[in-house]
């Protein structure tokens, strides 16, 4: 069988059953961009403004709703319209580390209420398979999907080694809710025996730690181009904030290099697919 690595996103979207596997991958052969926006700023009328001009560029919108200031459930909406108007999935990057029922009471209720709208979200292994128990409860009946984090892109992570083979055997045993990674790298077939791992296993591999213009930015965090995580790693989704918003919200811009971080990110899938 040809490996996910030369499958085409359409070919792989066959092979997933979990709705918002399959809805990914179809979006992206759809619009042609494995690029995802990070949207990681303040006011919500900021926000919307990003998501409004990189939306027609990307296959998904990440966010991390808890850090706007003036958040209210209407901004659930909004960005609910503008994934139906730009076709996007929505990930809100919520990193779950906490025991199964206070991630399923986190993950379904409080003011943010993820599991109604969010079609992926993740969680660290850290507490063990009762994180993702918990989770799963909540989720797989709405029909979600989770990312385990089994690799960080800052300097110094600690998510290296035994602990990311962990992280993909908690996997390998929730095929049904878990759909893959935020990492560094593929991860199918890591931390098996050679006659363990099996023979379709095939991990989505989100990848944050993405930009064209610098190497890191003085917190920690650590970059490397569209090509090199898609084509060396063998990555499937490139997640890009900073470097598409920047530190101005001009739509203009924003358009302009959301639109370099689709070229980039799809031509390295098109040399990946085609290489044998
Ligand atoms: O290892 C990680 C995992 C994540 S989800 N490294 C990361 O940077 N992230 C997230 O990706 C981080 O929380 C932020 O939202 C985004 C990267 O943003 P950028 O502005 O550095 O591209």
């Amino acid at each position: 069988m040809t490996s996910p690595y030369h499958q085409t996103y359409a070919e792989r979207a066959l092979n997933h059953e979990n709705p918002a596997a399959k809805l990914l991958l179809e979006t992206m052969e759809r619009k042609k961009s494995n690029l995802a926006v990070s949207v990681d700023v303040t006011r919500s009328e900021d926000f919307l403004a990003i998501v409004d001009a990189a939306g027609p560029y990307v296959c998904l919108v990440k966010t991390h709703v808890d850090v706007l200031e003036d958040f209210d459930y209407s901004l659930v909406e909004r960005l609910q319209e503008l994934s139906k108007r730009h076709d996007f999935v929505i990930f809100e990057d919520r990193k779950f580390a906490d025991i199964g029922n206070t991630v399923a009471l986190q993950y379904s209720s409080g003011v943010y209420k993820i599991a109604n709208w969010s079609h992926i979200t993740n969680a660290h292994p850290v507490p063990g398979s009762s994180i993702v128990k918990g989770l799963s409860s909540v989720g797989l009946p709405l029909g979600r999907g989770l990312l385990l984090l089994a690799e960080m892109s800052t300097k110094g992570s600690l998510a290296t080694g035994s602990y990311t083979e962990e992280a993909v055997r908690m996997a390998r045993a929730h095929r049904d809710f878990v759909i893959g990674f935020i990492a560094q790298r593929r991860m199918d077939g890591i931390g098996a025996a050679p006659d363990e791992a099996p023979e379709d296993e095939d991990f989505l591999i989100l990848t944050p730690g993405v930009g064209l213009e610098s190497k890191g930015d003085g917190m920690g965090q650590q970059y490397r181009t569209p090509r090199e995580v898609v084509l060396d790693s063998g990555c499937d989704v490139i997640i890009v904030g900073r470097g598409i918003y920047g530190s101005e919200f001009q739509p203009d811009t924003i358009a302009a290099r959301a639109e370099r971080y689709m070229a980039e990110g799809w031509a390295a899938y098109v040399e990946r697919t085609s290489s044998t």
